[in-house]
């Protein structure tokens, strides 16, 4: 087997080391840097999310920082979901798109202090999307990349593993909300956030030379919950209906369609990106949205991660964006792209190696 070599072109994690010592068997390139998602079990991965706790190196959710006296103007006008009303040490699930409201991320949004913001970013080079809108539109911000990587730790018995390093206040964390926190001299800011349905935290490392410090200390105080190494779990999320971006969407995929349209808020102003473009689309209608399917009879099959054609009646109709095992449904389920007029319970079939697997629609989430 051939290696990739990290270089300042494929930036390598503050928790690397720790995550080769796990044993990590499988990355996945996200935001130029590597993410792990499998350590080679992943019966005992998705176990340990669902009943225990699983320790994420996510540090390829990279933040983009907005400081400055036109921050909060600047911010606002990337994202197309209304943030007048966020109060600092609180975040917010953000669609954000272009000019013709095609979605080009869906960050979790921190605020910092009035002045001060992190867009924390999934595949997609929003850095330097940010400093385009800012000069064209003549704000005064600084657009950087801090010192910060996020670690997750996801699971049912995460808040006690957390609430045992840094104290029971943890607990009273809301949704996307977060507050500093110090460890052994590590610096860094624990959220209530996670891309999973089962809860957690992450922590968002503010020294990238700690990580493997960082690592250790979680790692330790969770070995009485079992704590072990885990990544986004295909299964879990697709169960339970989280967008991957760039995975199920595409270069005219719009938030209704990725069923994100809950997020955005069509009366902001005119100089938000995309804006316009999202009333005109949704006056007209949406064409084509994320659903899910359910395929009948299948074995278990590796998950597949090339896009499906999707039939009804004989005729093409849509893709299947993802495709995976399903533990709690026994069967392959995955999402798939079609026509708004296609509904739960109608009959479709999935081109894959060859055949037309038969499979019934299914409203998201799956469980
Ligand atoms: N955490 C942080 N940054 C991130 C992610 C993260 N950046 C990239 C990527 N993940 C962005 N995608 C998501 C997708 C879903 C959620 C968060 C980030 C999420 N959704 C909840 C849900 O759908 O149930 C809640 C959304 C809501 O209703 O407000 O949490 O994971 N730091």
């Amino acid at each position: 087997m051939a290696e990739i070599t990290p270089n300042t072109r494929l930036r390598v994690s503050p928790y690397y080391e720790s995550t080769l010592q796990e044993g990590v068997k499988s990355f996945s390139p996200y935001n130029r840097m590597l993410m792990p998602v499998s350590y080679g079990n992943p019966d005992a991965e998705y176990d340990r999310l669902l009943n225990g706790v699983s320790q994420w190196d996510v540090a390829v959710e990279r933040q983009v920082q907005i400081k400055g006296p036109d921050a909060a103007r600047l911010v606002q006008i990337l994202c197309v979901r209304d943030l007048s009303k966020i109060e600092v040490g609180k975040g917010k699930y953000v669609p954000m798109c272009d000019h013709r409201g095609v979605l080009i991320n869906d960050p979790v949004v921190l605020k910092l202090a009035d002045d001060h913001y992190w867009i924390s970013i999934a595949d997609n080079p929003m850095l330097l999307w940010a400093r385009c809108i800012a000069a064209e539109r003549g704000l005064v911000a600084d657009i950087s990349e801090p010192d910060v990587s996020p670690m997750a730790i996801q699971g049912p018995k995460a808040e006690e593993v957390v609430a045992a390093v840094f104290g029971d206040w943890v607990r009273d964390l809301k949704l996307f909300w977060f507050a500093d926190a110090e460890i052994d001299g590590i610096p860094l800011k624990i959220q209530r956030s996670g891309y999973s349905k089962q809860g957690g935290f992450e922590l968002y490392l503010m020294d990238g030379t700690r990580g493997i410090d960082l690592w250790n200390i979680v790692r330790e105080a969770g070995q009485p919950w079992g704590i072990g190494p885990g990544g986004p779990t295909p299964a879990e999320r697709i169960e339970g209906g989280l967008l991957s971006f760039g995975g199920d969407n595409d270069d005219n995929t719009n938030p209704f369609g990725a069923r994100l349209g809950r997020y955005v808020s069509l009366d902001l102003d005119d100089e938000v990106i995309g804006i316009k473009a999202l009333r005109e689309a949704y006056e007209r209608g949406i064409k084509r949205r994320l659903m899910g399917v359910v395929l009948d009879d299948q074995p278990r099959q590796q998950g597949h991660w090339v896009w499906y054609d999707v039939f009804q009646d004989g005729a093409k109709i849509g893709s299947m964006t993802n495709g995976v095992w399903s533990p709690r449904l026994q069967t392959m389920i995955g999402f798939v792209l079609v026509p708004s007029r296609v509904e739960p319970g109608e009959r479709v079939e999935v081109k894959r190696f060859g055949r037309r697997d038969p499979g019934t629609i299914s409203d998201l989430p799956f469980v």
